[in-house]
């Protein structure tokens, strides 16, 4: 385990593909540009970041596979900065494997982040991955697995996450990360099974601050017996009482590697406006900040991905606030408010 405080290394990745709003890409530099590379290294960190991670290296056409191409001419890749070498890279198309839209980048995209947070992990550092959509926990999480084996995930959203390239109605890879990493039938599929190692198993999972579930993922979790407190839940027996029962269920001896996965959108709308897909009725800041703290005490976090904050949604203070709330959130599950 790390001793803390230790190293941070931020892995920044400005991607938007595995959902169907552009500017979820912009959240890495803005998370930084609010400071959150001082602000850690403030609570003693030694803190890696260097740039974000580019995906110009990876073939394929970032843009819907129905939307208009411009011929002759590369579609531009959201990677800022990085147009030389994308003029050099051959966009491949990217028609949808099914229902899954985008599925080859958002497989590449995923392998990369993978490799990159398994190495950090193996050098005994805290990765910390700046979403991007959250498609990119099949990324952060194969790589914790891959130092890992026994590391536990908790999963903070308002949404599962767990369809299947056959139960999404969408389309949308970031609503389909947990099921690839559990290997729930339908994943075994070109081209994620390429790489991706089912490396999760239900009882290592539990999920905090659900409130917006597809029918088809209701089955998955019942069929799979795996521990969600929803935001009822949390209404009902209180922050505190659920952490308590959450971290107990899947870090039994207290020495479990712990990943936590936080979609900002399991906070309220009012608490973090500048994300794709809100949903009333979530976590409220002190909420979601327990849920960091909680974890921070254990002394297991070994991965952590703050994931969905889109700046270019709402207003410009909504993304603000969403930005300031997302380095928060990460000041707390690295010890800010621990004593
Ligand atoms: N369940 C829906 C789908 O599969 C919505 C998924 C979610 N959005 C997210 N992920 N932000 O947490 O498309
Ligand atoms: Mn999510
Ligand atoms: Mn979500
Ligand atoms: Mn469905």
């Amino acid at each position: 385990f790390l001793a803390k405080p230790a190293k941070v290394a931020i892995v920044g990745c400005p991607f938007s593909g595995g959902q169907g709003r552009s500017g979820v890409d912009l959240a890495p530099n803005r998370l930084i540009g609010a400071g959150l590379v001082s602000q850690l290294a403030n609570l003693g960190w030694e803190v890696h970041y260097e740039t974000q991670q580019s995906f110009v290296d990876i073939p394929y056409n970032p843009v819907p596979a129905d939307s208009t191409q411009i011929k002759g001419k590369e579609v531009n890749n959201s990677t800022p900065g990085a147009s030389s070498k994308t003029d050099m890279i051959q966009r491949l198309p990217d028609p949808d494997i099914g229902r899954m839209k985008k599925p080859r980048l958002v497989s590449a995209v995923c392998e990369k982040v993978a490799s990159e947070v398994g190495s950090i992990a193996k050098k005994g550092w805290l990765p910390l991955t700046l979403g991007g959509d959250h498609s990119l926990g099949l990324g952060t999480v194969s790589g914790t697995k891959s130092k890992y084996p026994n590391a536990a995930l908790i999963w903070v959203d308002a949404h599962a996450d767990i369809n299947t390239p056959e139960t999404t109605d969408s389309g949308n890879l970031h609503g389909c990360p947990v099921s690839f990493l559990l290997g729930l039938t339908g994943c075994n599929i070109e081209p994620f099974n390429q790489w991706v190692k089912p490396c999760l198993k239900p009882e290592e999972l539990v999920y905090v601050g659900l409130r917006d579930i597809d029918p088809e993922e209701r089955k998955l979790l019942k069929a799979n017996g795996i521990k969600v407190f929803t935001m009822h839940d949390i209404d009902r027996h209180g922050i505190g009482k659920v952490m308590e029962m959450a971290i107990a269920h899947v870090n039994k001896n207290g020495d479990t590697p712990i990943h936590l996965s936080f979609d900002v959108d399991a906070l309220d709308p009012s608490e973090a406006p500048s994300t794709g897909t809100p949903v009333r009725g979530g976590l409220t800041f002190r909420e979601g900040h327990y849920i960091t703290e909680a974890v921070a005490e254990t002394g297991c976090l070994v991965g952590l991905d703050i994931m969905e904050v889109n700046p270019s949604l709402v207003d410009k203070a909504a993304a603000e606030k969403t930005i300031a709330v997302g380095c928060s959130l990460a000041r707390a599950a690295l010890g800010e408010t621990l004593l």
